[in-house]
């Protein structure tokens, strides 16, 4: 799918400030892809695509997590978790993407998880160094995304995992394993 022809369809889901911000991963998605060697056309279609459930009722997304059979785990935890999933069940059915890869990085680009790709390392890390982004940290994070992938990604799924504890949230269980997954390959 075009550029502007996937840009329409996303803006009809979005805020203007949530479209703002889509504009901002995308921009920085395709150059974490041209520095990692990553489908830049892939990564340009992910950005477009990720928060593209955003919006959807609760009620909604729950439904789909359900009949799809999505970790049922899911309902338990922050619902802020829910549109990555079910955005990429969307995605597909409602945009006509079918490309697995991109609906993958769509589907873990918030909660993330172990053995992750090159494409969903790129967009779990767009999404958090995106220019709009302000919080104590992004600066290191974009620092580190130029240096080292999983680095910067170390470095954001830490920063998150300890942003839920501070606020006794609980932390889904793929977010854990994402962490222990890149810490352990570190060692090696
Ligand atoms: O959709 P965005 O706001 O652009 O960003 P996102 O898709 O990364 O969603 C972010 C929120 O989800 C973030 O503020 C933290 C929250 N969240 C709640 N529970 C979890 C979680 N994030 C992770 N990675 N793991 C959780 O268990
Ligand atoms: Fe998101
Ligand atoms: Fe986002």
């Amino acid at each position: 799918m075009e550029r502007n022809k996937a840009l329409e369809i996303v803006a009809k889901q979005l805020t203007e400030k949530r479209y703002k911000h889509t504009l901002g991963v995308t921009e920085t998605a395709i150059q974490l892809a041209e520095r990692y060697h990553v489908d830049k056309k892939k990564a340009e279609l992910a950005a477009i695509f990720h928060d593209y459930a955003k919006f959807r009722p609760l009620e909604e997304m729950k439904k789909i997590i359900i009949e799809q059979n999505y970790d049922a785990r899911l309902l338990k935890y922050n619902p802020e978790l829910w549109h990555a999933p079910v955005g990429a069940y969307l995605v597909e059915h409602e945009a006509g993407i079918q490309d697995i890869e991109i609906l993958n990085a769509i589907r873990y680009h918030t909660s993330g998880r172990r053995n992750m790709t090159s494409l969903e390392k790129v967009i779990y890390i767009a999404d958090y160094i995106e220019p709009g982004r302000q919080f104590l940290g992004v600066e290191e994070a974009r620092n580190l995304a130029e240096k080292d992938l999983n680095e910067a990604l170390l470095f954001a799924v830490r920063n998150t995992i300890v942003f839920l504890m501070n606020k006794n949230q609980p932390v889904y269980p793929d977010t854990f394993e994402l962490y222990n997954d890149i810490v352990i390959k570190k060692e090696r």
